[in-house]
């Protein structure tokens, strides 16, 4: 399996989010790719390849226009107001107040843009963000020239991340601008697969209303967990696209008993889906040690998983998304490979 990486990730650091009520190093750091890269680099998985360059139009296909302005011009305007240290939102629009309009000053963007206080910006931001987007865009390629399956080791993550803004540590939706990419070459019918800890509210909004992308996500339960405010068992999908979204969330404290279940639903809707590829949002903070999450996995849980996800039996493609106990990220990242591979 060729595994998409580049160094240009790196770029993003040093940066903090809010939690709890204070300012902490961000969890989403750079190690977590170090650890990745050490782990798959101990077993026979193939080769390492850097992402083709794609430019911009892809992300516009799922982004916003003005959206995209905003992440690309965000440093600059930043520091000309003299802040030398990373930029953080800290004011959002309550419902009931104007959306249709963008501020002309930085806060008010940087808010306009966002849902959250977890997309911290430095220097090097949107260029890690634009690299782990050609990496989700070269691993789609992979696929549709007829690779099995493909590993986007995407960083920063995506699945956070609606057509017009940012969060959760996300800013441009890997795996949505791969999906859409896929269709724009053919693939009739895309399966998103979403086994992060977290639901992935940004790919569900962004195909909300389509047939042609059936986006599942096993999550915990929004009534206790981040992102709160979308992700519950009743949103299946409106107009056109009802019926091709599937939520499946789980309770804080749920172990592969109950995760596994809910896998083997996801995979049966996939299964009579038909679809054509599929496309997983990889998230290993399901571990029972990530220090921001409450579910129950064991290493040996992954091994499970990618042997499900292999059963499938489509061109899969592999997208990074969370996972935050480092010391544990690349054995449950490279245990979801081999499941899939020795399958
Ligand atoms: C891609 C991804 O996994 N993004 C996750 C963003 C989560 N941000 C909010 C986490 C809130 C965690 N609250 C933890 C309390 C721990 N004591
Ligand atoms: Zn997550």
């Amino acid at each position: 399996m060729k595994i998409i990486h580049s160094p240009r990730h790196l770029g993003h650091s040093g940066h903090v989010e809010l939690m709890n009520g204070q300012v902490v190093p961000a969890f989403e750091k750079p190690e977590r790719v170090a650890m990745i890269l050490n782990a798959i680099g101990e077993r026979p998985f193939g080769t390492l390849i850097e992402p083709a360059a794609h430019g911009l139009d892809p992300l516009l296909k799922v982004h916003d226009a003005a959206y995209v302005r905003f992440l690309a011009n965000a440093w600059a305007m930043w520091t000309a107001d003299g802040r030398d240290f990373p930029a953080l939102p800290s004011f959002w629009r309550a419902p009931g107040m104007r959306t249709d309009i963008e501020p002309e000053t930085i806060d008010g963007k940087l808010g306009h843009f966002s849902f959250d206080a977890g997309c911290c910006m430095v220097a090097g931001t949107w260029d890690a963000v634009q690299a782990a987007a050609d990496i989700a865009l070269t691993g789609a390629d992979l696929v549709a020239s007829g690779e099995r399956a493909a590993f986007a080791l995407c960083r920063p993550p995506g699945h956070h991340a609606h057509a017009g803004t940012m969060g959760g540590y996300c800013f441009i939706n890997n795996a949505a601008v791969a999906a859409q990419s896929l269709r724009d070459r053919g693939a009739a019918r895309v399966a998103i697969l979403d086994v992060d800890y977290h639901h992935g509210n940004g790919t569900q909004a962004i195909f909300y209303d389509r047939p042609d992308v059936l986006v599942c996500n096993i999550h915990a339960d929004p009534l206790q967990e981040f992102p709160y405010f979308l992700g519950f068992a009743d949103e299946i999908g409106a107009g056109a696209g009802e019926g091709f979204n599937a939520n499946y969330p789980l309770r804080w404290g749920t172990d592969y008993a109950g995760w596994g279940a809910a896998l083997d639903a996801a995979c049966a809707r996939i299964e009579a889906f038909g679809a054509d590829v599929v496309i997983v949002s990889l998230g290993v903070d399901t571990y029972k040690d990530d220090p921001i999450s409450q579910f129950q996995l064991n290493s040996p849980d992954y091994l499970k998983i990618g042997a499900r996800i292999a059963a499938l039996a489509r061109p899969t493609l592999f997208v990074m998304e969370g996972g935050y106990a480092v010391e544990a990220i690349g054995v449950n990242v490279a245990n979801t490979l081999e499941g899939f591979l020795q399958r």
